[in-house]
Parts: C-alpha cells; structure tokens; sequence
C-alpha cells in the first residue's frame, strides 16, 4: 500500500524548501516527510471514500475535533516510524526533533473535542464508513502563559506556516446563506489513518471565505475599506474556536459557526444521496444517520428540514419523518449552562426561515404532547421555543431516534434528572455509551516502551486493535515482567524529568511519586480540593520534621476559560503554592509543584506515560464521564478518585484493591448537603482552618487581585450557588486519608507495580474501539473495507 518513505521523502522536502534536503529547515522537513506521508496513502484514501460514499454512512458533525498532531500518529498507524526516522536520518535529521516542529491541531476545547478526534480513530481502524464534519478554525484553543502565576491568554495560529495534513478542495465548496450575508464553504479535508488496515477516513472542516475575491464595485468605487471589512466578516465564522459569548455579539458569531458547518455539510450530504440514490429523499435516512456531539450542531435538524422541504419539496410529515430517523444526540454534561439556549433574536436576524420552522416544530410538539396527555407546565418546561429562547437540547431530544450519555452513571442521572421528562415519554431512546479513547495514541505511539513489553508479553501486536485481548494476560506479572514494567515506567519518569526541566525549568526528582490532575480548570473538577491538601501537606511538614512523606511531586496542566475568573484564581493559587514549596529549601527536597503551561495534546503524551496516581477528584455526580482516567490506566497510573463518571467502571474493572476510591457518593449528597455546614468543617476538620486561613493571612499573595478571598469566601458564603456547592470541605478528609495511604502503599514496589499491571490488562473496555462497536450499531453501520 505505502510507498517507500526512503524514496520519496527527499523529493518532497526539496519541493517544499526548494532546497536538497541536508539544507532544509526541520519545519521544511516535518512539512516534507508529512507531504510524502499523504503521498503515501492518497490511492487508499480515494478508494475508501469512494467505497463509503455509496453506502450506509455516519456522518459526525461536531464543533470541536482536538486532533493534537498528526505526523507521528500517522507513522505509527501506518507502521512507518522506523523507516521514516531512517528516511531523515540518512541525511543527519533526528526524527523526534523534527516531530516536535509540528504544532497542535487544538480545535477544541477539551473532553468533548478530544472523544471526537479518539472516535475518528477507531471509525478508520475499523473500517468503519464514519465520516467527520466540523469547522476549520484558523485560531485554535488560547495559548495559555503564565505571568507572575496568572494565566495570560494569547492567539495560536496554527496552520499559519502551512499543514501538509489538510487538502482543501475547491470543487466541493458550497454556498451558505444567512439573512445579512452569504458566504462560501470551502472544505479542507484531513486524512484519518487506521492502524492494520488500508482504509483511511476523512475529517472535512469548513473554511469561511468571502463570495467573490473582491466586491469589484465597492473597490472601484472607492470603497476599498468597505470590500475589505466585509471580507473580514466572512472570515470571522472559521475564525476562532468559541469566541467569548458572553456579549450579544459574540453569541451571534457563535450561531453563525453552528449554522455555517451543519448547513455546507447537509447540502454535501443530501446531494451524495442523490448521486448515489436517486432525487427521492424519503429514503435518504436509510443511507445516513447523524450523531449530534452535543448540541452545538442542533441547528441540522432545522436545517435538514428546510432542504427537505424547501428544495425538495417534500410534506412537512414527510420531512419529519425523514429528520427524526435521521438524527442521534450525545449529551456531554449535566452542568446547566451547557445545555445551551439562544435568544429567539438571533434566530430572527441570522435566519429567519429557520426560526420558522423552528416554531412550527414548536407548535407541533406542543399538540403532540398535549394529545399524549402531558401536562401544560411539562410541555412549556420542554418546549423548543420558551422564555423567548430556542432550547437546543428540546430540539435534539424530539426530533432524536438515539439519545445517549457517555458513562453508565451519566446515563442514569440523564433519565432520572437532566431528561427526565423526555425519558417518561420516550424510555426506547435512551441508551448508554460509555466513553473510550484510542489506544493508538493513548499507548501504542505515546508509550513505546510499554508498548514494547506488551508485544513481548503477549506475543503479537494484536492488542493494539483488540485492547481486551490484554485480559487474558492479567496472570503474566512474573517477578521478571513487574521487572521489566518498573523499568519502563522508571525511564517514562526519567524522560518526562527532563522535559519539565527543559519547559518548566523545574528539576524533579523520577523517583518521587508523580501524582497527576490533568483537565479543564473547573471548580466541579476540584482541582482546589488537591490544592488544599498539598497546601496542608506543607503544613504538616512544617509543624513536624520528623513526619515521614513520601517524595511527591504534584503536576497539574489546565486552562482556564478567559472569562471564568475563579477558575483562574484557582490557576494562581495553584502557581503561587507552588513557589512557597519549590523554593523552600526542606520541603522542596520531598515535594514539588509543578503546574504545566498550555495543557493540550501533546504534553499529555509527555505526562500520562510518567505518571504514578491519576486524580479524578470531582464531585460526584458532576463529570459525565472523564477520559483521562481510561488514558492512566492504560499506561498503568492508579485512580485516585470519587465515584463518578467513567471512574465507576474503571472501579468495576480492576476492583477496589487496585484503585484508590474516596468521598460522598451521587446518591448521599442530597441528603449530606441538606446539614452542610463548610464552618463546621473548618473549626473541626484538623488542618483545615491553617489552609483557608493561608488564603488571606499573607502567607500566599496574590498580588493584590482579591482572588484568593473570593476563593475562601466561595467556601462560606452562599451568592447564588450555595456554599462550597462542590462539597470541597465536605470530601477534604476523606480525600487526605486516601492520598496519605496511597502514598504510603507506594513504598511497596512490587505490590504497587502488580496493580498497576492489573490496570493496563484491564483497560480493554476502555478502548474507543469498544465504544464506537457500540455506536456502530446504533448507527446501523457495518465494516467497508476497501482491501
Ligand atoms: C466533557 C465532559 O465534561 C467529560 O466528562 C467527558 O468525558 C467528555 O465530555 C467526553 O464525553 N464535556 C465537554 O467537554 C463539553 O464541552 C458540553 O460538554
């Protein structure tokens, strides 16, 4: 299938550089040996398109795919990785330095980005006909800086020097039409690579540009600055991924994107089923489903009525007919402000025809339940349109054949609380699809070394497209594979030290316990919570010298969102305990803090191999699944976690002896909080007085912002959420003891590395593989392969 890498990547660097290739640049030879790649894969890539284009197909539309890079996973997918680092090699370039010119692809935001680009992986390893839709953000996720401890926010321009990974495709650029403006979308389409096998996927992403270069009357007439700003309109949809919505405008920027790639991708859609299938759309739902990743692209639903009815001229139960076995949505989290809303304003001004059908939607569901006898005040609750807002999840529950959340746990508060109401009167909908993440990246090409031992163990490679198969291996932790897997952990360690040298500038010791909070900053995460401890840790060191501690190093990665000012006080708080420990001359001998700036992708392919105890520490009920958990637990790091989310079956996985369990659980917080008392906690929870206190007794500085009193005072006083609504005092005792007896544990190696082999065997069902098995057959999809 592939072509010689040895043969074809000099040409493709001296096309790129116009120089030979011993005098190119390593950001000319990251761009060549990725162009040859491309290269490499370009027939089986139009082969498979081909081959999905005429059958049943998925399509995954999604506002967010956090890619990370591309080259090594391709590499490794494709089993070239020695041959190209021997392609470069031949004329003195080092393969992992030219990899690390490589930026990320960080189009998303977190989780919910990061599933998507896991789930397109195992769709190609599969053969599975999957395709991605999404948006071609020029400016991906913030670069985060930290200046004195704050995080400071700054622009990444990602594909600025060029990115051999998308090919934009003129000839399918469709035409998108808002009320105020109607703009080109121009698809740039990136090649997904499976690993064993010739098929290879697509992401297409949607580029906004301006109808026509120039408004030729407006320049000719002078209005130069005119032609210019609205071009620079057009190019604001595909911009920057989630502008700040928290002015009007920007929520109108916001719609405009979701509209913009459900729009270009239904019209690409809908016109392949006519190729293929004839201009009779009542089948078109036999040969498409849709899976809404949350409900940023809910605006298909609309959408794909209008050109039903619109342009195809079909009845208005007909087009309903078709739309609601056509659509599948995924809830990603209880949290109430995701489950977004829009002011029916907006709607008005983008697109008034949509906000009509919007409210013939609204005006039918309303007789429809009435007729089924629901009460009015459940149908005002659950209506589309209500409070002069269009409510996008409304929109998805209805017109949804599939509705899903993303662990057993989700799913469950999903149908007793969050949709309640949707799950008394369709119960048939709603499923459970517990998250996975693919073991590609997540250890075959992040964790060679482990990768290694278990090809050895095991006997092949075949686990890399069957991770259960690692079950059956659970008895294989001899003396001499325990061996051999604290060696690869050890060296992991030692790597990952002189990588934070190098980034952070702090010497950490590889023998220390690396305790790892690795996510989004959010206060229902609680990353204050494993602040508090090491801040009471220190303490405790400090009262008593001759306390035994095992040597910690706390390592935290995170961005905050740039308008959530607690989230970066946290952010702060975090940094500046880290400078009290790190430059104090006793402690920082046995602990160390270090939090790493610009959290993405790639440095969790850094950390996650190197780390001991994985911390999915938030309060129960509240993370829908996490998936950073599975990624741990895989390169064998230990939970330390409450009972929620994905943790609940990584629990039932490896079983309490293997896994570090703490805290109040979802079902005892209702009647825990009705006698919380935080001030209780304070007076009488040991340690906890010295730790709140130190956030305003001079002992932190925060520079004189007033965020670390907002802090304490989040803790005790009630605004509009009640006091400490994350329960962080509440769990801090339970999650001390817990910390202290896994540390401790620790000193026993060889039991440790027993339990930690017990979690790699175990992480099968944890592999997105499984999960989108599981999707697949929602989806009524079955494997294409073209070879
Ligand atoms: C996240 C959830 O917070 C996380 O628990 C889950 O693992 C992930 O989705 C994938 O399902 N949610 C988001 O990132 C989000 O933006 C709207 O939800």
């Amino acid at each position: 299938m592939t072509k010689n890498l040895m043969a074809t990547v000099p040409s493709q660097i001296r096309a790129v550089s116009g120089r030979p290739a011993d005098a190119s640049t390593p950001m000319e030879v990251w761009q060549g040996l990725s162009s040859a790649v491309v290269d490499a894969i370009a027939d089986d890539w139009y082969a498979t398109t081909r081959a999905y284009q005429a059958g049943r197909m998925e399509h995954y539309f999604s506002a967010e795919f956090l890619m990370g890079r591309a080259l090594l996973n391709n590499l490794t997918n494709l089993g070239l990785v020695e041959e190209a680092r021997e392609a470069i090699g031949a004329f003195g370039q080092n393969l992992s330095e030219i990899l690390e010119q490589e930026p990320d692809a960080a189009l998303g935001n977190g989780g919910l980005g990061r599933l998507a680009a896991c789930f397109l992986d195992s769709c190609a390893t599969l053969d599975l006909p999957v395709t991605g839709y999404g948006i071609l953000y020029r400016y991906g996720l913030f670069k985060q800086l930290f200046s004195d401890g704050f995080q400071t926010e700054h622009p990444d321009p990602w594909m600025e020097e060029g990115y051999p990974f998308v090919i934009r495709r003129e000839e399918c650029a469709r035409i998108v039409r808002y009320n105020d403006l109607t703009v080109r979308a121009v698809p740039y389409d990136m090649p997904i690579t499976g690993y064993g096998t010739r098929n290879v996927g697509t992401l297409r992403l949607w580029r906004a540009e301006a109808i026509e270069e120039f408004d030729y009357e407006a320049f000719n007439s002078q209005r130069f600055t005119d032609a210019i700003v609205e071009r620079e309109r057009t190019a604001d949809i595909s911009r920057v991924l989630y502008p700040n919505d928290t002015t009007y405008e920007g929520k109108v920027l916001r719609v405009r994107q979701q509209y913009f790639f459900c729009s270009a991708s239904l019209q690409e859609i809908v016109d392949n089923y006519i190729a293929h299938h004839g201009a009779d759309l009542s089948g078109f739902a036999e040969f498409n489903s849709i899976q809404l990743n949350d409900t940023h692209p809910v605006l298909a639903i609309p959408e794909l009525m209008r050109i039903l009815l619109d342009e195809h001229h079909l009845g208005w139960e007909q087009a309903w007919e078709v739309v609601s076995r056509t659509f599948a949505y995924t809830n990603h989290t209880v949290l109430a402000e995701a489950l977004e809303t829009w002011e029916i304003s907006i709607f008005d001004k983008l697109f008034p025809r949509i906000m009509e059908i919007v409210r013939e939607i609204d005006r039918r569901f309303r007789d429809d339940l009435a007729a089924r006898g629901i009460d009015q005040a459940t149908i005002d609750y659950i209506a589309p349109i209500s409070g002069g807002r269009v409510h996008m999840a409304w929109i998805a529950c209805y017109a949804s054949y599939s509705i899903n959340g993303v662990a057993a746990l989700h799913t469950e508060i999903l149908k007793r609380d969050t949709l309640k109401e949707w799950h008394a009167i369709w119960p048939e909908r709603f499923n459970n699809k517990t998250n996975g993440v693919t073991p590609r990246r997540w250890l075959r090409q992040c964790n060679p070394r482990l990768s290694a031992l278990l090809d050895e163990v095991t006997g092949s490679d075949a686990w890399v497209r069957d991770l259960s198969a690692l079950q059956g291996f659970d008895g294989a932790a001899t003396d001499a594979v325990l061996d051999r897997l604290a060696e690869v952990k050890r060296a992991n360690k030692a790597d990952f030290a002189d990588w934070i040298k190098a980034r952070e500038g702090i010497e950490i010791d590889p023998d220390a316990i690396f305790d790892v909070q690795i996510k989004r900053l959010h206060e229902y995460k609680r990353q204050l919570l494993n602040a508090f401890y090491i801040l009471d840790l220190y303490f405790r060191m400090k009262d008593d010298p001759t306390l035994v501690v095992p040597p910690r190093v706390f390592i935290f990665g995170a961005k905050a969102a740039p308008g959530y000012i607690r989230a970066k006080g946290i952010i702060k708080l975090i940094n500046t305990i880290g400078e009290l420990i790190n430059n104090d001359p006793v402690i920082s001998k046995t602990l160390k803090v270090v939090f790493v700036h610009n959290y993405n992708v790639s440095p969790a392919e850094h950390i996650i191999p190197a780390a001991d105890v994985s911390e999915q520490i938030s309060m129960a009920g509240k993370e829908a699944s996490g998936t950073s958990n599975m990624k741990f637990m895989m390169n064998g790091a230990l939970t330390l976690g409450t009972l929620d989310g994905a943790n609940v079956e990584i629990l039932e996985a490896v079983g309490p002896e293997n896994a570090y369990i703490f805290g109040a659980t979802e079902d005892e917080l209702p009647a825990l909080r009705e006698s919380y008392d935080p001030a209780w906690h304070y007076e009488n929870v040991p340690g906890l007085k010295r730790v709140l206190d130190a956030l305003i007794d001079g002992t932190l500085d925060d520079n004189g912002s007033g965020w670390f009193a907002d802090l304490r005072r989040s803790i005790f006083e009630a605004t509009y959420e009640p006091a400490d609504v994350y329960y962080v005092l509440g769990d801090f005792a339970a999650y001390r003891e817990a910390k202290d007896r896994m540390a401790a544990d620790y000193a026993d190696q060889r039991a440790w590395q027993r339990r930690a082999w017990i979690n790699i065997t175990r992480s099968g069902r944890f592999s997105s593989d499984r999960t989108i098995s599981d999707y697949a057959k929602v989806w009524g999809i079955s494997p294409t392969p073209i070879a």
